[in-house]
């Protein structure tokens, strides 16, 4: 398979997934549910739908494909995923967090709604994610299912996303009295970056080898990849922050530098940052030798974390 592959496959993972949480976002409540609240569930459609590259989606049905697994039930797990990312980026928006005003190109959900709403999607979303994988149409196994459970708990959780979040919330604002960012080290920064951002990634990988029942030595290699494509995205997005054009990004840029935010790009400069994101796509890729050709989609998905304009 060549790389012109990569846009095609995205762009069908993208719709498949688009049309499951169309579904699942649906106004109709699911058995055992009493009822769902129209403005809730109108706000957790806006932020899901009709937006996002679908990233973590196609990193779990790529992975899962590397063992002949192609379903509704990988599908679930991508878009449990997708939820768990949706989640973050509602809450991160929030004045109390980032305070953004734009995330896809379109006003955040508490600009469009207001900010209990915005909370309250957010929560929904978290708390869909795991209903999702928890129910039976993910896979007749129960153990598979509760073992998708815990890697997307261990990742979004209090030892990745959210205490990556901690970190982040703590690091900012940490200027000298003349206005300038205060020296931040590398190792701390890149485990904060490793759990706020990479931890995601990197579970995403490992729910496709789960949901594919692959052997030890194959998950090792994935997670291999699914570490070092963590870090690449990272310094992509670093850069975007520091360089990109706001419009094709659909977020404000410059925010880090504007809050004294640590990131590789402060810390080492544009150069040899961008030396690092070819380093780590190249450690990423190495990763999959152990999969030859099957892995074409996934080695080009790392060059694409790599080059993306948004
Ligand atoms: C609020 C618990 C909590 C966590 C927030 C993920 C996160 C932690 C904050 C998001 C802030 C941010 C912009 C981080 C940079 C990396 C990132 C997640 C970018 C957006 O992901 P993409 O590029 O976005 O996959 P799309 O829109 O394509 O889904």
């Amino acid at each position: 398979m060549s790389h012109i592959a990569l846009p095609a496959r995205l762009e069908e993972t993208a719709a498949a997934v688009e049309r499951l949480l169309d579904r699942l976002l649906s106004p109709e409540p699911l058995p055992g549910e009493i009822a769902r609240p129209a403005r809730v569930v109108e706000a957790m459609r806006y932020a899901m739908l009709g937006g996002g590259k679908r990233l973590r989606p196609h990193l779990v049905v790529e992975a899962a494909r590397l063992f002949g697994r192609e379903d509704e039930g990988v599908l679930r797990a991508g878009a449990a995923i997708e939820c768990v990312h949706g989640y973050s980026l509602i809450h991160d928006d929030l004045p109390a967090m980032d305070d953004d005003e734009l995330r896809r190109g379109k006003p955040t959900v508490h600009r469009a709604f207001d900010e209990a709403t915005a909370i309250l999607a957010g929560d929904g979303l978290l708390t869909l994610a795991f209903d999702m994988l928890a129910d039976a149409p993910t896979d007749p196994d129960p153990a598979l299912r509760l073992a998708l459970v815990l890697a997307l708990s261990r990742a979004s959780g209090l030892g990745g996303m959210v205490g990556g979040q901690m970190l982040d919330l703590e690091a900012e604002g940490r200027f000298t009295p003349d206005g300038k960012p205060l020296p931040a080290d590398e190792e701390g920064t890149l485990r904060l970056q490793a759990m706020k951002t990479g931890a995601i990634l990197a579970a995403a990988v490992e729910m496709g080898a789960i949901a594919g029942r692959a052997a030890d030595r194959d998950r090792q290699a994935l997670a291999a990849y699914g570490r070092a494509l963590g870090k690449a995205f990272q310094i992509a997005d670093d850069l975007l922050d520091h360089e990109g054009d706001a419009a094709l990004v659909g977020k404000a840029t410059g925010k880090d530098a504007a809050r004294g935010k640590a990131t590789l790009v402060t810390l080492l400069g544009i150069e040899p940052a961008r030396a690092r994101l070819r380093a780590l796509v190249a450690e990423a890729q190495a990763a999959l030798a152990p999969f030859g050709g099957r892995a074409e989609v996934l080695r080009a998905t790392a060059s694409f974390v790599a080059e993306r304009q948004n």
